[in-house]
């Protein structure tokens, strides 16, 4: 153990000797995470404790699935639409106002926390696309260490397609933010957050083989230890970006979803709501986009709708037969979808005889420019396919 650490480090330490259960393992592990000093010294503690805090994690999941019925009722939610955005954050924050205004779904609105029990779906229509948006009912500290309904509730966000996170400008914003993204860490859902560029092909023998070293940053053969940990004893690791040892083990650890998020900062009416902004946007602002606005008092609605829409990673094409006009609605695909991938959503002879597409729009040089199955689409282009 180095000897540089704090005397809260060493308590902490001691706790996590004492604990009993996982959820005071986790809490106690925390703790020494936070206060170990953050220098070179202290590198395989730190990656020690972050590997160890994922195993409690997945034992803890573990643990719950082996519960009778899961651990309680399955609350999941079916997808509908082109993508499913989750609502969440801590009681009372106005989540089902903005769901009510936003869907016209008709949920309870109240002035107390845990109106909403249960997640609540609604379709958004906007921009001739269909997004699904999920109410997650409040979250709570200790949600994910399994507290209350919190672990089924934080499945729900682990299965959606992105995260709306909604604070309160009445109260702090920043002490929500704080409190919702340690539930999102100890339930492995990272948000805005890249998976580091760090590739793993398993081969039959070979032994581990490491592309890239000159990317890590830390002692390589952590890299080895951990591989085996995981029990991967053959393979060839692709490191393709700058990365330290903590990054490696997140992007190897199959247990964690990486989503894409947006924070819904409201009540932006309520009196100091300006203040609580301005201090949200200073300590969050790099990493989300944050918008104000007011469920309450319909302030910003329109423009929340387009932000949900770009957040929900859509794109919408239109389909053609040759001299006629494009077909309405729009198609939606994710960002991404090839010419391929959207033969294959109209009909599956469209993808099976496939001969090459016709396009106009953003993603091509010229227009009716002639392209390939793997051509990539862009938002709004028109696409006329050819088949046998
Ligand atoms: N001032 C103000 N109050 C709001 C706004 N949006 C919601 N509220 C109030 O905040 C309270 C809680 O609103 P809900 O929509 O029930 O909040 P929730 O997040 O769904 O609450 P739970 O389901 O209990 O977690 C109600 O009294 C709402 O009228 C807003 O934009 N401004
Ligand atoms: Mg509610």
């Amino acid at each position: 153990m180095p000897t540089n650490v704090t005397a809260e480090y060493l308590a902490a330490e001691e706790e996590y000797h004492r604990a009993k259960t996982i959820p005071e393992k986790i809490r106690a592990l925390e703790k020494m995470y936070a206060t170990v000093p953050k220098h070179k010294g202290t590198e395989k503690l730190r990656l020690q404790i972050k590997r160890k805090l994922s195993e409690l994690r997945r034992e803890l999941e573990k643990q719950r699935q082996m519960k009778k019925g899961g651990g309680g009722p399955s609350i999941a939610v079916r997808k509908e639409g082109a993508a499913q955005i989750a609502l969440v954050g801590l009681p009372n924050v106005g989540k089902s106002s903005l769901l009510r205004t936003l869907t016209n779904v008709e949920t309870d609105v109240a002035d107390y926390a845990f109106t909403t029990v249960q997640p609540v779906p609604g379709m958004m229509h906007h921009r001739d696309v269909q997004i699904q948006l999920v109410e997650v009912p409040g979250l709570v500290e200790g949600a994910a260490l399994g507290k209350g309904m919190g672990p089924q509730l934080l499945s729900v966000v682990r299965n959606a397609d992105a995260v709306a996170i909604v604070v309160d400008l009445s109260g702090d914003p920043v002490k929500q933010m704080k409190a919702l993204l340690r539930e999102f860490e100890r339930a492995g859902i990272k948000v805005n957050k890249r998976r580091p560029r760090v590739e793993i092909k398993r081969t039959a023998m070979g032994g581990i083989v490491i592309n890239g070293v000159e990317n890590i940053k830390g002692d390589v053969s952590e890299v080895v230890k951990i591989l085996r940990d995981e029990r991967i004893h053959s393979a060839e690791v692709t490191v393709k970006e700058p990365v330290t040892l903590e990054e490696i083990a997140d992007a190897l650890d199959e247990s964690l979803v990486w989503k894409r998020a947006i924070i819904i900062a409201n009540k932006g009416d309520a009196p100091g709501s300006k203040e609580n902004y301005e201090r949200l946007l200073e300590t969050y602002g790099d990493r989300f986009k944050v918008l104000p606005v007011s469920a309450k008092r319909k302030i910003q609605l329109e423009k929340l709708k387009d932000e949900l829409y770009e957040l929900a990673g859509i794109i919408r094409v239109f389909t053609k037969s040759p001299g006629e006009d494009p077909a309405y609605p729009p198609v939606p695909l994710k960002r991404g979808s090839t010419v391929m991938d959207l033969a294959e959503k109209i009909h599956k002879d469209f993808a099976r005889n496939f001969r090459y597409a016709r396009v106009w729009g953003k993603s091509v040089k010229f227009p009716g420019q002639r392209v390939g199955a793997d051509h990539v689409l862009e938002d709004g282009d028109i696409v006329e396919i050819h088949a046998r």
